[in-house]
């Protein structure tokens, strides 16, 4: 058994499929037929090598995961959230990496436009970006300001038809690539502004980020500004303060929640598939009670999560969804999706840390999307101030 033949078989334990429309059926099956086809067999040799496969940004295009929920009128898919959240499930169930590029494209890059930009911003960016045509990244974290980025020093300041930027963010997905960036910088008053910097305009750059262990084919880069005149044309002009990145960041995590879910689904399959073909003192390891354990826990974490994040879709499409629930899946699916990553490759024994098999590359991914658009312990804390209604960030 090889990963490089993709036999996903997806666990359904609580018949979570009748809840699902006709539609929505159909858009996870072309996700899931797209990632036998094109992602599986290419993945493992671009993560080894550390290479984002750029080909997929016109084919996730194509397929509409760019801006799924943006309506059609701007190149977006007009799909409801659970449609939105079943495609990060199937891409991320073939690579983290490959769901970022459609996170950051859609809820972080075209959604911020589409909300909070005006007419000629929507009409010239989001189709670009819907098809792929552009690849777009989202600058807020910076050097010395991540999980605090209140705190940020990126900074604009007037100079008549123009802004001067000056500043840089660090970390950031498809940097090295990405032909737009939204960046969040201060105004001279203090305040959180947005605005598009299009690769080319002089003094921005964009070095690339070496050595990752995780997230190996995603392109991750710093965005620097040394005194780039960016046209006031590109400054979103709906808004302002810290909730206008916040708010895109709901509807990213909101897919990530469904995404780690995807690569948990992903390592336990594998696992179980595994447990029945693997045999030791004469019987498949899957006999063994303490194997048994480990598959017993991750169905049923799996299939608690695949209920939380299915119930927050509904929520979402009635548009009474809060931040700190979407916190609450985020967090959720990203421990659970570790802790079964972790387990499933001991199911593997040795076989479990090779590139034959996903699980592996699933785990180390794993260890970034538990870490950005806000850290385990940062969604705690949003969970721990919404029960108790204490902040304990001040
Ligand atoms: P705080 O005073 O609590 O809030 C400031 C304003 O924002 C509002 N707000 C939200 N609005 C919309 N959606 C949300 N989720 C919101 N959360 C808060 C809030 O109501 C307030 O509004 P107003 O009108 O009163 O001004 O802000 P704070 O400075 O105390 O910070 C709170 C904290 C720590 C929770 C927040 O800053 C945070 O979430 N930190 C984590 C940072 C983070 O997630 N960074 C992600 C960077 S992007 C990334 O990682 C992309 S990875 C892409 C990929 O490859 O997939
Ligand atoms: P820090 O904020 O320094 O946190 C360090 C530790 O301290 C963490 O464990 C944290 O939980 C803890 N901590 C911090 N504050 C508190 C507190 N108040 N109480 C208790 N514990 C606390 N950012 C972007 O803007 N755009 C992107 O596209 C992007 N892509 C990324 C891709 C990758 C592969 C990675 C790894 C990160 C990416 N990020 C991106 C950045 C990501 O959002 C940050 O790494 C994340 O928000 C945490 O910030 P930090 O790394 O500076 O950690």
């Amino acid at each position: 058994m090889s990963a490089r033949t993709d036999l996903f078989e997806s666990p359904d334990y609580f018949q979570l499929d009748t809840l699902l429309t006709e539609e929505q059926r159909m858009v996870r099956q072309a996700m899931r037929h797209y990632v036998i086809k094109e992602i599986s067999p290419i993945i493992e040799d671009y993560a080894q090598r550390a290479e984002f496969p750029i080909q997929i940004v016109k084919q996730l295009g194509g397929l509409g995961c760019f801006g799924p929920t943006i309506p059609t009128q701007y190149g977006g898919g007009g799909l409801d959230y659970i449609s939105y959240g079943l495609m990060m499930q199937e891409l991320e169930r073939g690579d983290s990496g490959v769901r970022s590029t459609a996170s950051v494209q859609g809820s972080l890059v075209m959604y911020p436009i589409y909300a909070y930009g005006n007419e000629d911003q929507k009409k010239k960016f989001l189709p670009k970006l819907a098809t792929g045509e552009w690849l777009g990244c989202f600058g807020l974290t910076e050097p010395n300001h991540g999980s605090d980025p209140s705190s940020m020093l990126t900074n604009i300041k007037d100079a008549g038809d123009h802004v001067i930027l000056n500043g840089a963010k660090m970390w950031i997905s498809n940097a090295p690539i990405a032909q737009v960036a939204v960046v969040w910088a201060k105004d001279e008053s203090g305040d959180i502004i947005g605005l598009i910097v299009e690769r080319g305009m002089a003094g921005f750059s964009t070095p690339t980020t070496h050595g990752k262990w995780s997230l190996r084919a995603s392109a991750t880069g710093e965005l620097v500004f040394e005194n780039v005149k960016v046209p006031k044309e590109n400054i979103l002009p709906l808004i302002k303060g810290l909730k206008g990145p916040l708010g895109c960041l709901s509807k990213a995590r909101y897919g990530i929640a469904w995404g780690a879910l995807g690569a948990a689904m992903d390592c336990y399959d594998t696992a179980l598939r595994y447990s029945k073909e693997r045999i030791q003192f004469g019987k498949p390891i899957g006999a063994f009670q303490l194997q048994q354990k480990k598959l017993a826990e991750m169905i049923t974490e799996i299939t608690k999560a695949q209920l939380m994040v299915w119930r927050l879709g509904v929520l979402m499409n009635e548009g009474v969804a809060t931040p700190q629930q979407i916190s609450m899946a985020k967090r959720n699916s990203c421990e659970m999706a570790t802790q079964v990553a972790r387990d499933a490759r001991q199911i593997l024994g040795g076989m479990g840390i090779t590139g034959e098999f996903s699980i592996m590359r699933h785990m180390m991914n794993l260890e970034s999307v538990i870490t950005y658009e806000g850290t385990h312990d940062i969604h705690l804390l949003i969970t721990g101030m919404d029960v108790t209604g204490f902040n304990a960030f001040k």
